[in-house]
């Protein structure tokens, strides 16, 4: 598909369509979908706003705050639309470990069930870096060969060096992930930096189905 438009795509009109608490409750749709995942608090749902243009997922400075699955839909400006998914975050030191291991085990098995999941966008903090529960999730990523990139948020905090480093570093620890699709994408949703490329990075994902 040619000529896909950002700004049709993204005009502030997705759709909440659900949650899910457990993979049971996870609908089987045909429409390609693009999950974001990363840890507590790494800010997918701001990310996901910002993306998006609007104020859809829920923002809190409460660690934990996505305690579902949930998936958006976006109509226009792409065939019979796609679903954006933002997914709760990982290593919430405060959360009973019941709730680790049930949200564990709700997203590998999405993960590993879903034939129309086209990428994953990995989040990561470059000030808090690559945790064991980020490697876990790349090795998961990698023994179910699902596509995943790399974006870091919450760039504004740091310096243009820090970014370039970072990303070095990144990028050379990468080497070793066979599902790692090379480019790793720097944001602010504070700041809105980042987010048209993102924007455009979706796009070309679309384009090739
Ligand atoms: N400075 C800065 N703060 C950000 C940015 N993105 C998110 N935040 C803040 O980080 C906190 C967490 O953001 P969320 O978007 O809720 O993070 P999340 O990954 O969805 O968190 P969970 O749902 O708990 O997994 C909030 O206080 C946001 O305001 C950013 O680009 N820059
Ligand atoms: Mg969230």
């Amino acid at each position: 598909m040619k000529n896909l438009n950002p700004k049709i795509i993204f005009n502030g009109k997705a759709k909440f369509l659900y949650g899910a608490h457990n993979y049971s409750q996870v609908k089987n749709y045909h429409y390609p979908e693009i999950a974001f995942i990363g840890a507590s608090n790494v800010g997918k749902s701001s990310l996901i706003n910002a993306l998006m243009t609007q104020k859809i997922a829920i923002v809190s400075n409460t660690p934990g705050r996505t305690r579902q699955l949930n998936f958006f839909m976006i109509e226009q400006g792409y065939k019979d639309g796609f679903i954006i998914v933002d997914m709760p975050g990982y290593g919430f030191a405060k959360a009973h470990e019941k709730n680790i291991k049930h949200w564990q085990k709700t997203a590998f098995e999405y993960l590993a069930h879903r034939p129309n999941l086209k990428r994953v966008y990995l989040l990561i903090d470059p000030i808090k870096g690559l945790k064991l529960t980020d490697i876990e999730m790349i090795n998961n990523f990698n023994s179910l060969a699902i596509s995943f990139q790399i974006i870091l948020t919450k760039s504004d905090k740091i310096s243009q060096i820090e970014q370039s480093e970072y990303i070095t570093k990144l990028t050379a620890e990468s080497k070793k992930w066979p599902a790692f699709f090379n480019e790793i994408i720097l944001t602010s949703s504070t700041k809105g930096y980042g987010i048209e490329k993102l924007q455009w990075s979706i796009i070309e994902i679309l384009k090739f189905l």
